[in-house]
């Protein structure tokens, strides 16, 4: 199989931090998204909607969108398991992690997307002000995030799984581009798991 991925940005990277979690490495090609190849003809014929990751099977078929294909490495190479043993476990993770990605995540990039002048090629148009209110919303949820922590040591309860990578690109992301430090807003176990995190071999992928 092979993965197209990026450099620098959010989402091949925890696609990266999985695969180097599974101490796998697979054959990738790196799309530049500054060059926009990821509108060229040819990348658009893989995934129309022109994002990346992007895994292509064996078989020709694509697979995009990163949890699925999480879901797929998951599969593929089983140990260590990252996404939930049985279907509560799962159950529970996909909870953590969903809320992670459609709340602080989903506030992250649409506050950088909207109001960075680095990624105007990317979005457009940009509405800033719609970025600013983004990157507020994007604080309640880390708020309750620290508030989750400080009753557990990960986020989807007592052990690292897909969930904490999501938090910790997100965080890494808003940490580069909003200058966001969480331990500097009063977010101390946010801060804490973070720094825990960082020092994880696999916080370096990507
Ligand atoms: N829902 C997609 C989102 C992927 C995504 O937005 N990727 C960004 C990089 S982090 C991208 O390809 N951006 C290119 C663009 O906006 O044109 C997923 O979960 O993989």
């Amino acid at each position: 199989m092979k993965l197209y991925t990026s450099a620098r940005a959010p989402n091949p990277r925890r696609v990266a931090m999985f695969l180097a979690e599974k101490g796998v490495s697979l054959d990738t090609q790196l799309i530049d998204l500054g060059k926009l190849e990821n509108r060229s003809e040819a990348f658009l014929a893989k995934n129309p909607f022109g994002r990346v990751p992007v895994l292509e099977l064996d078989d020709g078929r694509v697979l995009c969108e990163t949890r699925a294909i999480c879901s797929y490495l998951e599969g593929a190479f089983p140990e260590p398991n990252l996404m939930g043993e049985g279907f509560e476990e799962r159950a529970f993770i996909e909870m953590a992690d969903r809320r992670v990605e459609l709340h602080v995540f989903a506030g992250i990039a649409n506050c950088v997307r909207h109001t960075h002048p680095g990624l105007a090629a990317l979005e457009q148009p940009q509405f800033p002000e719609y970025g600013a209110a983004q990157g507020e919303k994007m604080r309640e949820w880390a708020r309750w995030l620290d508030q989750t922590l400080a009753t557990q040591p990960y986020v989807a309860g007592q052990r690292f799984t897909i969930a904490d990578i999501t938090a910790f690109c997100a965080m890494e992301f808003a940490r580069g581009l909003m200058k966001f430090r969480p331990g500097a807003e009063g977010m101390e176990h946010l801060q804490a798991w973070r720094d825990r995190v960082a020092e994880r071999p696999s916080a370096a992928a990507g």
